[in-house]
């Protein structure tokens, strides 16, 4: 709806601690080092930091295998860091979101401990535990990290389920005891000021409790089990149970990650009536560019599908829900290097795809480095990779499929998490500033050129055209809360819509290619005025825009009413 909110607001600036900054020389980013670079968030404006998990967690995963929910990971340091960073994230008038994985825990916490140790276990029921089928897994669900997603265990002779790595065992939500336990643990984080959560594969908590077999028609072997899980049979029940247990005493705001969810699936998830979260991240744009041969393989994304599914979501939460608006996460490529051009048209590109995003009506997400430009990185051999997927998916294609190592690392420089972990690149000192010792993943080679003092330095940088985006938020309610109509759908060049609000009229102009392309005014656009709002090439704002030529990337928007 258009009903006033803070978060509706606010634009978000997601850490991911491990790749931000170091601040004692192990060559691992921690929170002290998030706290040093509060005054360049502030001068970028963001009023929301998300922070990628800081629990205490064996890093299978980086930190989205947890062993302690409240206590922060020894390489990150202590609460009392922790809370140092939240009050001075406070004393700005910024928020701290923190993330939250409660889909698993990692195999190292201690109701999983207690829960593989015996059958009687009071803890055995936390987890989805179950005896093998003729000697073979439960069930035939793949991990989303390759394999099985069942792994035996010795001591009770049988399987637990993991969907992801095998050090994350999935949790069993159908126990109430299990659901208290951590409706009490998110209550103790918001006890303690934070100001929101963003919740890992959310969408995934309710499973079908008889773990069907999945069908394999194609007679994989191990096949998705997404049916079974994922938006499952009591999802919204326990979503509206939290909120009821937890979530709607705070001041907060609530993000669902959820891949397969789909528009009409989050009017139920994001509907202000229904009690559950305020928004989800989708991945349907973010599939747009996936081939057909499996893990990682990329086809060109073509931009009337872009254009059809964000506006699928725009429309389909219109006046009911609320869209979170991203490019970029740290398990996505780069996206300059993505959809835009890390080459010649670099700052041009980010920009525009900048433009695009945050002039759509939902909640903008900038990952670090996304307002720099950065790019995505090719190592040329597999030892320099520190992602457990991407390690898992080479080791699966090179040694059990036998694929050409060569294609395996063409599609991982494309895909691969790492491209987006690559550690933030502040100066042109050595490892870009992040570390005085050896960073835990190599730098990205062109940090030299690429980097927060270069940018901030530099009054066309994407860095300050970010900054100005932020800004008009601020200024301009009809950036927030107006209506989003899309002109030009069949156009195969340019993205271009309109947002209304009170009376007003936006027009937003995106160019998505490389080559020039030609605009025309659609008839159904009525324009009383003409306003340049923001461009990120220079514009002569005489110019009559009913019909002219857009440069490669370039990106207009317009007051036209
Ligand atoms: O990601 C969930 C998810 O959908 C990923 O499988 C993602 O689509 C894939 O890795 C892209 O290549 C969340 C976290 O964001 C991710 O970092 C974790 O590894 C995962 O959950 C398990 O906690």
């Amino acid at each position: 709806s258009t009903r006033r909110r803070w978060w509706k607001e606010s634009v978000v600036y997601q850490i991911y601690p491990r790749s931000f900054k170091d601040s004692d020389g192990d060559g691992i980013g921690d929170l002290k080092g998030i706290t040093e670079k509060l005054d360049y968030l502030e001068e970028l404006g963001v009023d929301v930091i998300w922070l990628s998990p800081v629990y205490q967690s064996p890093n299978d995963d980086n930190g989205y295998d947890i062993s302690d929910y409240r206590a922060i990971m020894d390489e990150f340091g202590t609460m009392a860091d922790w809370e140092e960073l939240l009050e001075a994230v406070h004393r700005r008038g910024m928020k701290l979101v923190m993330d939250l994985v409660v889909n698993h825990t990692s195999d190292e916490h201690a109701w999983f401990v207690a829960s593989r140790s015996s059958k009687d276990s009071p803890y055995r029921d936390y987890y989805w535990w179950r005896p093998g089928s003729d000697g073979k897994e439960p069930n035939n669900w793949e991990s989303m990290f390759s394999g099985s997603a069942w792994e035996y265990d010795e001591t009770t002779d049988e399987y637990f389920l993991h969907l992801f790595s095998k050090k994350q065992p999935d949790l069993n939500w159908e126990n109430p005891r299990l659901r208290r336990e951590i409706y009490e643990m998110m209550t103790w984080w918001l006890d303690k000021g934070i100001d929101g959560f963003r919740m890992d594969v959310i969408n995934f908590i309710s499973k079908v409790p008889k773990l069907p077999d999945a069908p394999d028609p194609e007679g994989k072997g191990y096949v998705s089990g997404a049916d079974f899980f994922m938006n499952g049979p009591r999802i919204h029940e326990f979503l509206q149970e939290m909120n009821r247990e937890v979530l709607h005493r705070y001041d907060i705001m609530t993000v669902g990650e959820m891949p397969g969810v789909t528009p009409e699936e989050a009017r139920l998830y994001t509907g202000e009536a229904r009690n559950e979260l305020n928004m989800v991240f989708q991945f349907e744009h973010m599939d747009l560019d996936s081939g057909p041969g499996g893990k990682w393989d990329v086809k060109p994304m073509k931009l009337t599908d872009l254009k059809r599914t964000m506006t699928r979501w725009q429309k389909g939460l219109e006046g009911c829900g609320w869209n979170s608006l991203y490019w970029n996460n740290h398990d996505q490529p780069r996206i300059v290097s993505r959809w835009g051009d890390d080459g010649e048209h670099r700052v041009v590109s980010a920009k525009m795809l900048a433009t695009c995003l945050h002039l759509m009506q939902g909640t903008p997400y900038i990952y670090q480095g996304e307002e720099l430009g950065m790019t995505n990185v090719q190592f040329d051999s597999i030892e320099d990779y520190r992602d457990i997927e991407t390690m898992n998916m080479y080791r699966e294609k090179v040694e059990k499929e036998g694929v050409d190592p060569t294609e395996v690392m063409r599609s991982i420089h494309k895909k691969s998490r790492d491209n987006a972990r690559t550690p933030m690149q502040w100066d042109d000192s050595a490892n870009g500033g992040f570390t005085s010792g050896t960073p835990w993943i190599r730098v990205n080679p062109n940090y030299p050129e690429i980097n927060a003092a270069q940018a901030v330095k530099d009054p066309d940088s994407v860095f300050h055209y970010y900054r100005r985006l932020i800004q008009l938020r601020k200024k301009y309610p009809i950036m927030v809360y107006g209506i989003y109509d899309l002109i030009l759908e069949d156009h195969e060049q340019i993205y271009a819509y309109t947002r209304s609000f009170k009376g007003e009229q936006w027009l937003v102009i995106c160019n998505f290619s490389g080559e020039e392309a030609d605009f025309q005014m659609p008839a159904e656009v009525e324009m009383t005025r003409q306003e340049l709002i923001i461009a990120n090439l220079e514009v002569d704002p005489t110019e009559n825009i009913s019909s002219f030529t857009l440069k490669p990337y370039e990106a207009r928007v317009y007051q036209i009413r």
